[in-house]
């Protein structure tokens, strides 16, 4: 497989005006006609016409109703002695079938449940039609469905119904047709088509504007009651872009329709976004409060991706962050305005923080390191990544944060008076954001700043203080690097802007000279503050003000009083982070360390009780602070890395936390326990939080004292409890504390919801991402790939086992035996000859293989060398373990 290269972006040598696609929808064999005009791009060299297709069987070609000579050349279809660039537009007609039932890739066309559905980006459309299918050809499209009126009483595709009705003649018996207009000029990757059983719900919006719109969700017959929360969602995103950007809805009608077959969370083809189900259905009685904010913020994502993504798309896939991390920051946002609460978005923050630091930090430090706007790779696929959605928003904060809120409001509005309706790049979106604001940092620091797009790997701050008594003053140093990732040896300094302050030994804020933004832009700095009457506690990176690491040597003192009185959140749950991680990498350093060892000390368990016990904390945040990092986040702080040990050490601490604040989780499940009517807001979710974790401390504690209240309680909420959150975190109470009552909840909860497939999702899930106990998860997960309800074929279903195992559950994957990793390279191997994206995202499991101790070390290099072994593996999977090998 060859590498693309962002260097080598040509223009198209041809445009393509219009489409009119024409599809008999059978699932055996679906015939498509696909009639376009193009014309040659006057600004490139004339030569052939090259278009994409995969997998697809070629009928006929006309050229202005012509028959055409062509040839097959690397899967494109190639056409030469084209009419010249003088005479103008010229019709191209192209007639292909495809198997819909046998796309197993669910890219392009496919059936799931029986009802078809498209998935084209980023480059799925090949799969349908032979095309210029690259972002940077827009077209106009008209849909023309033709199907099956009972199996198929549904035909939608993006834009405008204009026609539709039964088919006349012989053969169309019981046959009917729709036809679908856009009046949007689009790129391939945004088109979609659905046609099944479906039904939808409906809502009727006026916009501010005064603009009439329809929305819709579709689901399955069955699945309306869940569909609530999704078009509430969806009625919010539209308020807020308006609201917040003055970006209206541009479009009559605007679909979503959940399907339960699907690669991704969702897409945002135009005017028919196509979903996960588990990004659509969510009652209270299925779904988890996680569930519901999810929904929040992917329906939001996908609808903001119309202006952002859509109106102004990617010019090459190099470009990716220019839609995906705008579109993250932008739903990041959406879901921050729309607490009420300052906590509550304190609350999202750090969420989203722990996101980016558990699973992009890694990539940035491992064999898939790659730059935000990325400069090549062999398999677009394996480039929606951490990086370019998480980390890219966060390159989009802080233009934000240089500019301010309205100067970044600005940015945006000169963004698309520029470049609406074009096809462009990251810097252009730059640009633009600077451009508005002339004075501003951001403007005269905009090359620098751009190289938060072009280096990888994450920037190291090295903070130091220095207290000079006698004179009263504080002199902070900071000093900026960045570790070498896969061809970028060295790095030039980035442009971090720190929010800081400082705080007095008592936890006051101080009223400093300084400006409470520090802008980095060396590689080392001196901030220096006059008139301190004592040694002040310094308070840096507030808000997570830049996706760096900081290091800093905090005393135990500084970080309590942090932890107790830092007027930033972020900081505040950081600090409590910060002594955590401390004790446990010190654990984790002793060889000697043995189960059941010691690792918390009464100042931590002090201080954490504090906070348990706080009269004015959020019970979110409470839950935050009180949840440990996490085993992968501990690895990452590691050059050596003994996943059991980390486990051991992890685990330990719990059971000591559980132990030492008994009473006060005893109190806090009772205090937080709420038995009224159910609410996903912010508020009462951090509530049903804070009790779950304290129903799983206090059975964990039962384990130990042999205590059968807790876990009868637990048992009982399982029972009773009217939502899913309490009833699922009473069962992973059980589960985790591995009490002898979780075998009869889990199949009570098995045979209450069997026939609802996001549930069976969190059952198997939960299973396989159980706390390890001597090796005990692996043969379970064994088992439940042999369960009746387990399919392989379908993306959610082994994501919730086999995911859950790779890659959510270090303590039971890296087994000494090696018998985890023998487990991954079958399960690749195996997924990729049905679904090459879902296999490449299994693979990334061992991409930290080289920090593992032995034997772990030597056994997942072995497990990688098979799967790279396989001769027939998809280009996908092929780029994911020849990088790691490297
Ligand atoms: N569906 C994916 C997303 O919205 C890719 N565009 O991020
Ligand atoms: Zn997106």
């Amino acid at each position: 497989p060859v590498a693309i290269r962002r260097e080598d972006y040509q223009a198209p040598a041809f445009w393509i005006d219009t489409v009119d696609l024409c599809f008999d929808l059978d699932p055996a064999k679906t015939r498509v006609l696909n009639k376009m005009v193009l014309r040659r791009n006057p600004d490139v060299p004339a030569q052939a016409l090259r278009l994409d297709g995969e997998e697809l069987n070629l009928a006929r070609v006309l050229v202005n109703g012509q028959g055409a000579s062509f040839r097959i050349e690397g899967g494109q279809l190639v056409l030469e002695n084209l009419p010249a660039a003088e005479e103008g537009p010229f019709a191209l007609e192209i007639f292909t079938t495809c198997a819909p039932a046998k796309n197993t890739k669910l890219m392009g066309l496919y059936v799931s449940n029986g009802s078809f559905f498209t998935q084209c980006e980023a480059e799925g459309f090949r799969r349908i039609t032979y095309f210029l299918d690259r972002p940077d050809v827009m077209a106009s499209y008209t849909v023309t469905l033709r199907a099956d009126k009972t199996a198929y009483p549904v035909l939608l595709s993006n834009g405008n119904l204009v026609e539709h009705g039964p088919l006349q003649g012989e053969g169309n018996e019981n046959r009917h047709y729709a036809k679908w207009v856009d009046p949007h000029k689009k790129p391939s990757y945004l088109f979609a088509l659905v046609a099944g059983k479906l039904v939808a719900r409906e809502q009727r919006i006026r916009s501010r504007l005064g603009g009439d719109h329809l929305l819709q969700v579709y689901v399955r017959p069955g699945d309306l009651d869940k569909t609530e929360h999704a078009m509430q969602s969806l009625m919010a995103s539209v308020a807020w872009d308006e609201a917040r950007f003055g970006l209206p809805l541009d479009l009559e009608r605007f679909m979503i329709v959940a399907t339960s077959d699907f690669n991704m969370g969702a897409m945002e083809n135009k005017g028919l976004n196509i979903f996960n189900t588990k990004y659509v259905l969510a009652n209270q009685a299925t779904a988890t409060d996680t569930d519901f904010a999810n929904i929040e913020s992917v329906v939001g994502h996908e609808y903001f991706h119309n202006w952002t993504g859509n109106r102004v798309t990617c010019r090459d896939w190099f470009q990716l962050s220019l839609k995906e991390g705008l579109t993250v920051f932008r739903d990041q946002e959406f879901s921050q305005d729309l607490c009420a609460e300052p906590s509550a978005r304190a609350v999202k923050r750090i969420e989203d923080v722990r996101v980016l630091r558990t699973a992009q930090f890694p990539e940035d430090a491992g064999p898939m390191a790659h730059p935000v706007r990325p400069d090549s790779y062999v398999e677009i696929n394996n480039f929606y990544t951490v990086t370019v959605y998480e980390k890219g928003a966060e390159v989009v904060r802080m233009m934000q944060t240089l500019v301010g809120r309205d100067g970044f409001a600005a940015g945006m509005k000169l963004y698309f008076e520029r470049h609406d309706g074009q096809a462009v790049t990251c810097d252009d979106f730059a640009q633009a954001i600077a451009d508005a604001n002339p004075g501003s940092e951001l403007a005269r620091l905009l090359p620098q700043f751009k190289r938060w797009y072009s280096q990888a790997g994450t920037p190291r701050v090295h903070a130091a203080g220095q207290w000079d008594a006698g004179a009263g003053r504080y002199t902070l140093t900071l000093t900026q690097s960045c570790a070498p990732t896969p061809g970028q040896a060295l790095k030039e300094p980035f442009v971090i802007p720190v929010a800081l302050g400082l705080l007095g030994a008592d936890g006051q804020e101080l009223q400093t000279q300084q400006p409470a933004l520090f802008v980095m832009t060396e590689a080392q700095h001196q901030i220096v503050f006059e008139g301190l009457a004592a040694e002040p506690v310094p308070s840096l990176l507030r808000g997570f003000s830049a996706p760096v690491i900081l290091d800093i040597d905090y005393s135990d003192a500084q970080l309590l009083t942090l932890l107790a009185h830092d007027s930033d959140p972020f900081n505040r749950w950081e600090a409590g982070q910060r002594l955590a991680l401390r004790r446990a990498l010190k654990a984790i350093g002793d060889d000697g360390f043995a189960d059941g060892q010691t690792v918390l000390d009464a100042a931590f368990i002090d201080a954490m009780r504090e906070v348990l016990r706080h009269p004015r904390l959020d019970a979110a945040f409470k839950e935050l602070v009180l949840t440990l990092p996490s085993e992968t986040y501990l690895a990452e702080q590691l050059d050596v890395v003994d996943p059991q040990r980390i486990h051991a050490v992890r685990e330990a601490m719990r059971a000591q936390l559980a132990e030492a604040l008994l009473e006060d989780w005893q109190w806090a499940y009772e205090e937080h326990r709420d038995n009224g009517a159910y609410q996903p807001d912010p508020r009462s979710s951090g509530r049903r939080a804070l009790a779950g974790l304290a129903l799983a401390q206090l059975c964990l504690a039962a384990r130990t004292s042999g205590d059968t209240v807790w876990p009868g309680k637990a048992y009982q909420r399982f029972k009773d409890a009217g939502n899913m959150t309490d009833r699922f975190n009473a069962l992973s109470a059980l589960v985790a504390s591995a009490h002898e009552l979780a075998a009869p909840a889990l199949q009570r909860f098995h045979a209450l919801f069997k026939d609802e497939a996001l549930v069976l999702d969190k059952w198997f899930a939960l299973q396989a991402g159980s706390p390890d106990r001597n090796g005990n998860v692996l043969p379970a997960v064994k088992q439940l790939m042999k369960h009746a309800d387990f399919n392989l074929r379908n993306p959610n279903r082994a994501r919730s086992v086999i995911f859950s195992y790779c890659n959510a559950n270090p303590g039971g994957f890296h087994r000494a035996d090696a018998a985890g990793y023998v487990f991954w390279a079958d399960r690749v191997i195996e997924l990729d000859a049905i679904n090459p994206q879902v296999a490449a995202r299994l693979a990334r499991a061992l991409d930290r293989w080289k920090k593992l101790a032995e034997p772990y070390r030597t056994a997942a290099r072995e497990a990688l060398a098979r799967v790279a072994a396989k001769a027939d593996l998809s280009n996908d999977v092929r780029e994911v373990v020849t990088r790691a090998l490297d």
